[in-house]
């Protein structure tokens, strides 16, 4: 039996992307709520899967999948509209779903950024600005103080790599800035010291004792031979080089090692360090593909490989591989946050979803990580991104990425072939696999 009997097997999602409802109960605008021309086909989030009136009947289906755990995000902006002011009607929200999910015997994983920040901390400089490290942290203590009587997992964040880098560097996410690497760096410090004092704050005022963590925005480089040259280069390339700048170590070296990666070494003072190496339980990796297309573009030969509907490798491989480098470089535990495909699945006129890529996926990537498991590695759990088709940020509703469908005219959900699938997974604990 190589999985614990209390391993996390669940599923994902995020608040901008599910829940709809975006101007109402008091909730303000978030940065995602505005980007009009920047999302696909003209399409907003403003009703997603209009997953804040239908929670229930989502958490019944989650039931029905055998999910032992759900991670989700909360809302900034239905929490705190304002600056000082915290909505009780979005603190309700999050109260009922958690209350929900506790019927369900699912356990709750609290993200508590997954991008949509409040328009009105944009306002005022969003991750430029050090106001942003004070104002997280009125958040995550609302929060805390309300739901961490039930909550025991918290993520303080997810992929900074891309609300920080590809945000204001790269103009690829909201709220689509265009500076300068050095610029950037300012940014990063924040982000740095706004996890550190929410761990801390996590630490010492949640009533269930919490595990914290963050997730990162994953894939690792697949060793081109396993012999120790081998091995030690495809760690190096995955933690120094993987995709250039976002280099995991960037974060993961500052809050894990309290060492200053050499972009930072001017930026952070030794007090800062201290701050942002507060310790934490797990690592969460959010694991798509492997960077070897893109550091190898020759010798991995990308083209020949199956690929996803947004074009991203199907390499079962590196779902294994980033647990064990993450483990051998942090030696911490690891959460599986995200992985998952895209597919363009369609309801069949038997009304079923024939996803048989997504099943063959999961038994793939899901094989991976039990020899991860196999070998010792703390794996706590795996969470399947992502629990239903949802709002793919720029890319808006094309690409779906659901255990469960969703049409989006009539809201109706239906589980996919994949979702049954992993559902008897989940019943047999992986013996399957
Ligand atoms: C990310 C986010 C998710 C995405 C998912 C598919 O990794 O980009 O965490 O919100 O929807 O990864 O792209």
């Amino acid at each position: 039996m190589p999985f614990p009997n209390n391993f996390l097997w669940g599923a994902a999602s995020a608040a901008a992307q599910i829940e709809g409802a975006w101007d109402e109960d008091g909730k303000c605008p978030s940065i995602w709520d505005v980007a009009g021309e920047h999302i696909k086909n003209g399409q907003d989030c403003h009703i997603a899967c209009d997953h804040y009136h239908l929670y229930k009947e989502d958490v019944e289906l989650m039931k029905t999948l055998g999910l032992k755990s759900y991670r989700f995000s909360i809302s900034w902006p239905r929490i705190m509209p304002e600056k000082g002011k915290v909505n009780p009607k979005g603190i309700a929200f999050y109260k009922n779903l958690i209350a929900e999910l506790k019927n369900a015997g699912i356990e709750p994983l609290v993200t508590l950024y997954h991008w949509d920040m409040p328009l009105w901390v944009h306002q005022e400089g969003g991750w430029k600005s050090p106001k942003i490290i004070d104002y997280y942290f009125e958040y995550v203590k609302a929060v805390v103080e309300s739901l961490s009587g039930d909550v025991r997992y918290w993520m303080t964040f997810n992929e900074p790599q891309i609300f920080i880098l590809a945000a204001y560097m790269l103009g690829a996410s909201a709220p689509f800035q265009h500076e300068s690497m050095t610029a950037v760096t300012d940014h990063l410090r924040h982000m740095l010291l706004a996890h550190g004092r929410a761990v801390r704050l996590i630490r010492e005022t949640a009533t269930l004792t919490p595990v914290i963590g963050i997730a990162m925005a994953s894939g690792a480089y697949i060793p081109d031979s396993q012999d120790e040259a081998g091995l030690l280069d495809a760690a190096q390339k995955s933690f120094e080089t993987s995709v250039g700048e976002f280099g995991n170590s960037l974060f993961m070296d500052p809050i894990v090692l309290s060492l200053a990666s050499p972009m930072l070494r001017s930026k952070l003072s030794a007090e800062d360090l201290k701050i942002i190496s507060e310790p934490i339980d797990l690592i969460g990796v959010n694991v798509y593909q492997p960077s070897n297309p893109i550091l190898d573009k020759e010798g991995y030969h990308a083209d020949d490989r199956p690929k996803t509907m947004l074009d991203w490798v199907i390499d079962s491989r590196c779902l294994y591989w980033t647990i064990r480098q993450y483990y051998e470089r942090y030696h911490l535990p690891i959460m599986v946050t995200e992985n998952g495909m895209a597919n363009p699945d369609i309801v069949g006129s038997d009304g079923q979803v024939h996803d048989g890529i997504r099943v063959q996926f999961l038994d793939d990537f899901l094989s991976g990580m039990k020899r991860a498991v196999e070998e010792g590695i703390p794996v706590l759990g795996y969470q399947h991104w992502a629990v239903m088709d949802n709002f793919e940020w720029c890319e808006g509703y094309g690409p779906r990425f659901g255990l469960i469908h969703v049409d989006y005219d009539t809201q109706k959900r239906t589980i996919k072939d994949s979702g049954w699938h992993y559902a008897e997974i989940i019943r047999t604990n992986g013996n399957k696999l």
